[in-house]
């Protein structure tokens, strides 16, 4: 079994857990902030079987599109870097990643 961890763009998440629960994966969505842009996303947990992580993940790929985002220049304390001009950056897709599990119980 594996765990899958996918950190998506928030206007994708909808149609990615509607898909998915579609096809009967169980689906845990939790509210997270990206540490670089600050802006809200979405973080989906998806615990499956290993034989059906290829059709999970393609359902995350087909439903989410990567997208340019202007950071303004700003002095927001946290930041890594201060720019002095608006600066483009492309946001994912999705970020995946697919973890071993080494024990599943429902108590
Ligand atoms: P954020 O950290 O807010 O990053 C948003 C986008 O900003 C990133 O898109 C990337 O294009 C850009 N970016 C991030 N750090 C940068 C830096 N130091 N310099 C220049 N540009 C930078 P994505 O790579 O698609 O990531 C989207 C979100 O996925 C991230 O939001 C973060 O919440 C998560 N993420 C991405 N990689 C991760 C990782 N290795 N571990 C944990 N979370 C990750």
């Amino acid at each position: 079994m594996k765990m899958v961890i996918a950190i998506l763009n928030a206007d994708d998440a909808p149609t990615v857990v509607h898909n998915l629960m579609k096809d009967h994966f169980s689906v845990t969505k939790l509210a997270t902030t990206g540490g670089f842009l600050r802006t809200g996303n979405v973080t989906i947990l998806v615990g499956a079987d290993d034989e059906k992580i290829p059709e999970l993940i393609e359902i995350i790929k087909v439903n989410s599109h990567s997208r340019k985002q202007m950071i303004a220049p700003t002095a927001e304390p946290g930041l890594s870097f201060y720019p002095t001009m608006p600066i483009e950056v492309v946001v994912g897709g999705a970020t995946i990643f697919v973890l071993n599990v080494e024990q599943f119980e429902k108590v």
